[in-house]
This record gives C-alpha cells, structure tokens and sequence, in this order.
C-alpha cells in the first residue's frame, strides 16, 4: 500500500530542510517530527478527497472549547495499519519507535472527562466515514504540568508547543475576523487530520489561534518603547494561550468568556462562508446540510451568535433565524453540580459583547412571553428565566435554544429529567435524549496494552473486534477454559511489571508488581471522594499495626489526580494522601503489605500505562453526582473489575458485566435524596471508632501539612461544613463502613487467581457497549441525522 523506501527517503530529506542535520547526528524529537511529517505527506490526498465529500451533504460539528487528544504519532501509526512496518523501518534505520513515541508531548488541550470524550468522539466519527468535524481552540498552553514537592501539588506551565506540532497545518487563508467591544482579532484556523481506523477517510479537527493584525509597532519600535511595540500582537494573542484549569465553574472571567465567543464566533463564519459557497443565500435549507453539537454550555454563546449573524448580517428575521437556530443546535449536559453551571454575570456580557448581549434579552423576553401564556406563576417563571438576578444561566439557554438535549448517562439523564432539569422537562419532554458516554477500544486497548489485544484476536480468530467491539462477548465461550483464564492473569502480570518500571523511572519509586494494584486516577474532587480512599487506606494501616500477623495481600494504591490550582481543599487532598504515602513507606512493620504512590502530572499518555495494570478500579463518588465518567470503561475493557457506587455509568458498567463481577457498595442516589436533609456525619464519627481514627489524623499530629493548616480545614469541612455547604457534603462517612468492607471482599476474592480470572474475563467480554463508535452512531442517528460517506 505504501513504499517504505520514499518514507525512509522523505524522512532524511526532512531531517536535511528542516533541521540541517543527517539521521546519525539527528535528536530524538527532529526524528520524531520527520517520521510524522513524512506520514503527513502520505494523507493528504486522502484527506483532501474526504472534505471535498462531505462538503456535498449533510455534515456535523462538534464544537467544544477541550479536545484532550493525547498523542498522536502511535494512534495514527495503529489506525493507517502501519505500526508494525514502520517500527520495522525504524529498527533498520536504528531507532526505536518507543522512543518517538515516548518523546511526544501530549496534546492536552483538556481538564478531564468531558475533554477526552471530545477526542474519542472524533476518532469515533474518523472510524466510522461519518461528516464530523470538530472545532475548538489551539491553546499554546493546555492543562499545567503537574509535580510534587514535599507532597504539595506544583504548577507549570504546559509548553507544548515547544519542538512544533507536526500534526497540525496553519491555514492562513481560511482566517477570520473576530470582534469585541474593545478589540477585533484574527482568528487562523490549524487542521489536524482524524484518521479513522481501517478507513481512508480522513476527519478534521480545526482549532482556531488568536493573533492581531498589526504583527508589531514600527513606530515604537523605533522610539525604543519595545513593550508597547509588542502590546497589540500580545493581547490578541492572550485569548487563546491557555486553557483555564477549572473542571468546574468558577468566576466569571473576561477572558475566558472571550475564548468561548472566539472559537464559536469564528467557527460560525467558517461553517457560513462554506455555506453560502455552496448553497448560496437561501438560509432556509441551513439545518439541512448542518447538525451543530455544543458540548456542555461554554460554547451555548453559539445561540445568540447565530442569531446576530442570521438577522444582522443576512437580514433574516427574527422568526425564521430562531427556528433555523434551534433545528440546526444540540446540547450536551456533563454535569449536574448545581455549582458547576455555567453563570455568566450580565453586566460582563453587555461590555464584552454588548449586540449578543442584547439578543440574549430578546430571546428571555419571547421565552417568558410564551410562560405567561402557559399560566405560568412569576414564581414558577423566576426560577427558569434565562436571565436571573443579573445572571445569565447558560444551560437553560441551552435548552431553549436547541432541539435536543441530553445527558452522557442514563441515571444522569434521568436525574436531569426527573429532578434537576423538571420543569425543563415539562415544557419540552420531547427534547430528552440519553447517550451513553463510550471510549475509543482503538487508543484504550489496542494501542495502549497489544498483549491484550493480540490475544484477544488469536482467540477469537479475527481483530474485527477493533471496529466492532460488541464481538468481545464471544470470549464468554472461554469462562471455563483455564488456559485462557491463566493466560489473562499473565498479560494483566506483563502491564503490571512494565508500569512497576515506568513508576521506578518517573516517580523514584518501587513497588511489587506482585502486589494486588489498586487505582483511582481522575480529576481532584470532592464529589470524587479520593478522601474516602485515603481513609480506607489508613483504617488497613491501623488494623495491620495492631495486627501485625493479619493476613492479606499485599496491595499497591495508585492514585492519579491534578487538583485545580484555586482548589485549595482539593490540595489538601494531595497532601493528606502524600503524606500517608510517607507513614506507610517509612513504617518496616508494613511496608512490604501496603504501599501508597500518587503519580505526578496523570494525563492521557500516563492512563494508557495505568489503565491495562489495574486490578481494581476505584470509581467511588458519591451516588448522583459522577455524571458519567469514562475511566471506569478504560478499566473494564482491561480486564479490571469495578469497586465502584451506583453512579453515572457505573450502574450500566455492572449492568452488562454482572454484579458479581465488580464490588458496588454505598449509599444509591434514592437514599442520598432520603437521608440529604437529616444528615449528621457527627453520629458517624462519634460511634465508630475506626471512623474516628482515621479522621483524627487529620488534626492529631499523625500527620502534618507542614504548618498550612490545611488538614484542619479538611476536617472542618468534614464535621463543622463551611458557609457554602454542609458538613461531609459527599457522604463519606455514611459509606465509609461499606466501603472498607467491599474492600475486605475483594482481598478475599483476589486470592482464587481463576474466580478472578473469570471476573476480568466477564468485564472484557462485556464492555462492547461502551465502545464511544456505537455512543456516535446513536448521536449521528438520534441527533444529528447524518449518514457515512466512505471515500
Ligand atoms: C467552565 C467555566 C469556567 C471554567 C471552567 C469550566 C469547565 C471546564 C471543564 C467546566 C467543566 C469542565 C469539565 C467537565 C467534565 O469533564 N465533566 C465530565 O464529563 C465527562 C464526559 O461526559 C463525564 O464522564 C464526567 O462524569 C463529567 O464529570
């Protein structure tokens, strides 16, 4: 299919143009971007071929202010179906694809969840021919890099950029013009190709940058005012130079409302310019050739903006550009935090963008309008207005401005529907969509762990289970077959042994491969209770002290997790579980039992080591609040059973692969919303004395947060609350007991390598329905209404 002669050859040429240099004397990261440039060449063609065939129909946007695409040069070898040949390639020129591969920076335009399911969403849409392409914004800097020092979390900042980005083309005469207030910027497009697997059809992401117009003042150049010279091109460039680290609401901030209307204002045009290219004037047929996805609010400004375009710009009125908006708009809700939606204050609005800000106005004043005529109290319409008490509450906007909305799980969905988004749903019940979340089986098994996969194929006698994954349920036929069942146990030990190295490499740190490797990696919250796992941690500690001759298996915790730098009890956390790291490191007595390592700076190239050598994953949030999370599938599709509650997709997780198969514990939402008002954590505490224990490390000099006074603050929030919640707000001690049962359990059931065996088994062989390939055929289907088009 491909010459591996010219690509050698293209290689060195590169290698010569751009760096000057012949492969002998090249550095890892210019042979890194000469093989990835050399593949660029190769499709480009093909990529050229795909836009001009989904130019024709109906296509899909998906527009999204985090796209956590991880890195590329690996995914795009396994998806060309190249892999093996080019790493025989390399071996001949002597280099080993390992070492390019590990050389690339992520990209990691991405806080968390929500970020990686936009990147899997678009290999998805690769995979499947399907019209998709993305939009969102080209950070120069993606999410902080994460390390620690004397267990404190420290920030810096995520260069990324640095050596260049071979993966992307800036195309400077696709640019647009972006207008504030206060200032108009130019918006430059960069293409990034999707490539699906197995397919010649290649996708588009396209992130916008932000630079001025004027590169630079002459003028004060030359009056040696240097600062100033530059002060213009800095400012534009400002807006798309990093993404904010929050994986929850915070203050409203200028700039960060700036980004959302930049990228959703510039991707508007580009979709209007490609349309009236197309289709002429007659904006009426607009929602035939276009279904636009928001993900989650931060681009709903899409709504209004639209609007001013249509009735601004294209002289529509205000009727027919309203009904165009909400056939041509969805909305994806990711969370139901009351905290963490999205509010904008007005009065920042009208300065930043005044015209928007008026026909946000009009659509509230035609919304209460038609609730009057509903018979609706002032009541009733006061808590669903879209502008309240001087703020703009943006999913309601959201609702009301798109046909669909849905949620990313069905106890999500159903909460939304049912309780947090009722008189939402009152008003349009036909609006309600569930979509499950699902995650690409390409980068999360394939890739991330071939001894897997390579046995899975051998045994079903096929890979078709790549792009089918549902196929993994004929590995059932094995549950009684001990070889296959040993075998499992072998590959888990391999992943297990290989991250015990990387560990040793990255974080100084040794740990027994043969331990039982328990793993919580994910974003630092409280509603994630890594709290809750720490404690257990510590009641084990504590039972081992006064038991040295308890007998269990020997446990490494893993934990992953950056904290939002302002989340300062969310820093706590860190520290607290550093901290228990060291006690039980420096303790002889249990040491070779226990072991705590909190890797530093978790992403997406970490979790492709971590994921494949878990035993148990931990997916302990309080019931109600995880929407959906995704991690939880990456584990099963490994072969790792679940210790998890009955929250977001972890009800459907245990669904597929059987009760019996994973470890569910805790409170269920329907006791959470029982006991919610009457809740006294005191009594807790105050009646189990291992409860007690654990907690008062936090202010018995057990443990000490070198004077910040955090630890107090985490144990205040815990049995006093805080001004803005009340104490123990997730629940932990309601659970505690259970889960350091569960725990008790799955050291029980560990012990028989065949149950386990099986166990993994079950949770591989059922988890095809999390693949994000059937996630996207429900969306291109139930929302979007668009077919594939293979090239
Ligand atoms: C908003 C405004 C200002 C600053 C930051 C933000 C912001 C940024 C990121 C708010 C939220 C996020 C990310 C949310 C997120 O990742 N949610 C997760 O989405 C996953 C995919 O659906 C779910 O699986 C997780 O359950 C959900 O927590």
């Amino acid at each position: 299919m491909f010459d591996t002669k010219e690509l050698r050859e293209n290689i060195e040429r590169i290698l010569k143009t751009d760096y000057g240099k012949t492969l002998a004397k090249a550095q890892t990261h210019e042979k890194y971007n000469a093989l990835s440039k050399a593949i660029m060449g190769t499709i480009v063609d093909n990529w050229d071929e795909t836009e001009k065939a989904y130019s024709t129909g109906k296509a899909a946007y998906y527009l999204s202010a985090e796209f956590l695409m991880g890195r590329a040069l690996g995914n795009n070898l396994l998806n060309l179906g190249i892999y093996e040949e080019i790493k025989e390639l390399l071996k001949k020129m002597d280099i080993n694809i390992n070492d390019l591969e590990e050389i690339e920076e992520d990209a990691g335009l991405g806080n968390g969840g929500l970020g990686r399911l936009a990147a899997c969403f678009m290999e998805s849409c690769g995979t499947l021919n399907l019209p998709v392409r993305g939009y969102g914004i080209r950070y120069s800097h993606g999410l902080f890099k994460q390390s620690f020092k004397d267990g404190f979390q420290r920030e810096e900042g995520d260069n990324w950029l640095k050596y260049g980005d071979p993966w992307s083309i800036r195309k400077e005469d696709e640019a647009v013009i972006v207008e504030f207030a206060d200032e108009k910027v130019r918006a430059i497009p960069y293409d990034t190709p999707i490539i699906g697997y197995a397919t010649r059809n290649i996708n588009t992401l396209r992130l916008w940058k932000a630079e001025s117009f004027k590169d630079f003042d002459f003028n004060l150049f030359n009056d040696q005012k240097y600062n100033e010279a530059v002060e213009d091109k800095n400012k534009a460039e400002d807006i798309s130079r990093v993404l904010y680290p929050n994986d929850s609401t915070e203050e409203g901030k200028i700039l960060r409302l700036k980004q959302q209307y930049f990228f959703v204002s510039a991707s508007l045009k580009d979709i209007i310019r490609q349309y009236k290219k197309n289709h002429g004037i007659d904006f009426n047929k607009f929602p035939e050739f276009h279904a636009i996805q928001l993900n989650d609010t931060h681009p709903v400004v899409a709504i209004p903006e639209l609007m001013r375009l249509l009735v601004d710009e294209e002289n529509i009125t205000w009727e027919i550009a309203w009904d165009i908006t909400v056939k041509t708009f969805s909305y994806t809700n990711h969370t139901i935090l009351a905290e963490a939606l999205e509010q904008w204050w007005n009065g920042l609005y009208k300065k930043v963008l005044p015209r928007v800000y008026e026909i946000i106005e009009d659509i509230d004043r035609r919304f209460i309008m038609e609730l009057l005529q509903k018979g609706y109290d002032s009541e009733k319409i006061n808590s669903m207005a879209i502008i309240y008490k001087d703020m703009i509450r943006m999913a309601f906007l959201a609702i009301h401005g798109t046909h669909t909305t849905n949620g990313v799980a069905q106890l999500h969905t159903d909460i939304l529907k049912f309780q947090e988004l009722r008189d939402w749903y009152d008003i349009y019940p036909n609006r309600f969509q569930n979509k499950t979340n699902g995650i690409t089986p390409r980068r999360w098994l394939a890739l991330c762990n071939k001894e897997l996969s390579q046995m899975i194929t051998a045994l079903l006698g096929t890979d078709k289970w790549i792009n089918e994954l549902t196929l993994l349920k004929e590995l059932e036929k094995y549950l009684e077959d001990e070889q296959v069942l040993n075998k499992i146990l072998e590959v888990k030990s391999e992943k297990k042994h290989q991250l015990a190295e990387y560990i040793k490499i990255h974080e100084g740190v040794e740990i027994n491969p043969n331990s039982l490797f328990d793993i919580q990696i994910k974003r630092l919250h409280e509603y994630k209770r890594q709290l809750l796992n720490a404690f257990g941690i510590l009641d084990l500690y504590f039972r081992l002290k006064e038991n040295p001759e308890m007998d269990i298996v020997p446990r490494t915790f893993i934990f992953g997790a950056k904290a939002a730098p302002g989340y300062i009890r969310a820093k706590g956390i860190i520290k607290f579980i550093n901290e228990i790291g060291t006690l039980i490191g420096n303790d002889p007595q249990v040491k070779d039992k226990i072991k705590v390592v909190f890797v530093q700076n978790y992403r997406v190239s970490y979790g492709e080591r971590l994921f494949p050598a878990a035993d148990i994953s931990e997916q302990i949030s309080t019931a109600g609040k995880e929407a959906s999370g995704t991690g939880n599938m990456k584990f099963m599709l490994n072969g790792t059973p679940t210790l998890g509650t009955f929250d977001g997709a972890n009800v459907e997780i245990v669904q597929e692969a059987g009760e019996e198969n994973n470890f569910i514990f805790g409170a269920r939402v329907e006791e959470i919303e029982e006991i919610k008002e009457s809740y006294n954590p005191k009594e807790y505490y105050e009646s189990n004395p291992r409860l007690k224990k654990v907690v008062d490390t936090l202010i018995d000099g057990t443990l000490s947060d070198g004077g910040t006074g955090m630890f107090e603050e985490l144990y205040n929030s815990l049995l006093e609350g805080a001004s803005w919640h009340k104490p123990d707000n997730y629940f932990i001690f309601r659970d505690f007991m259970d889960y350091v049962k569960t725990q008790e359990k799955v050291d029980r059931d560990y012990r028989d390598r065949i149950a386990w065996a099986k166990k993994c088994l079950m949770n591989i062989a059922n988890a095809g329905k999390f693949s994000s390939d059937r996630t996207i055929q429900e969306y291109a289907r139930e929302i979007w209404n668009i077919e594939p088009k293979k090239i």
